[in-house]
């Protein structure tokens, strides 16, 4: 075993004794990551956020638990970021405008590369957000497992796929809650 796969197992316990968690959020640009960051620490809506360049660390108080959230830029040219963070890590939120069709096959790709077939992400629970749910053409939960093939993909994986809004906070409470339930279990 490497020296960094032992280094980073070591962290994530000493983490969870703590009640700590590293969790990377990622997901395409303006699928609402900065958004749904900003959102749970603060339970409403930021108007005028910038998008993610580069990266933003915040840290997220939820059940007691201090969430440290890796928010990776979802930019091209940023996506070699994404990898750094991954050692360490006690789970992985997916982004994903669900209301914007176009991108959705872009978004499915990434999710392929950087979650579904990530060695180093496969222990760790990953929680799949359908974000923009108050927008009419937002496609819902099952519909979703159905077009990124997650039912097949994931069929070994702890993975939950939840409705949201970060512009509402419909569903935002529910989804982390389901998070923090999986990293107690893990504990
Ligand atoms: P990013 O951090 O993933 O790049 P942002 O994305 O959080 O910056 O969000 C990109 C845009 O989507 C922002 O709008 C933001 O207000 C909007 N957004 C985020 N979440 C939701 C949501 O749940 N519903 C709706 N309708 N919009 C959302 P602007 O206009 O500032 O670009």
């Amino acid at each position: 075993m490497s020296l960094m796969s032992n280094f980073s197992r070591w962290l994530v316990s000493k983490l969870r004794a703590e009640k700590k968690a590293k969790i990377l959020i990622l997901g395409l640009d303006a699928a609402g990551k900065t958004t749904l960051t900003k959102f749970v620490n603060t339970g409403s809506f930021q108007a005028g956020l910038t998008p993610t360049i580069g990266q933003n660390i915040d840290t997220i108080n939820f059940e007691g638990w201090d969430i440290t959230t890796v928010d990776v830029a979802g930019q091209q040219q940023f996506r070699f970021l994404w990898d750094i963070h991954y050692p360490g890590c006690s789970a992985v939120i997916f982004v994903i405008d669900a209301a914007d069709i176009e991108r959705l096959p872009e978004a499915r790709d990434i999710l392929r590369v950087h979650v579904v077939n990530n060695m180093l992400l496969e222990n760790v629970p990953a929680l799949i957000l359908a974000n923009k749910q108050d927008l009419p053409a937002a496609i819902q939960a099952p519909m979703m497992i159905q077009l990124l093939n997650l039912h097949l993909d994931m069929v070994d994986r702890t993975f939950a796929v939840f409705d949201c809004s970060a512009l509402t906070g419909k569903g935002v409470v529910e989804a982390f809650t389901w998070l923090v339930y999986q990293l107690e279990a893990t504990k």
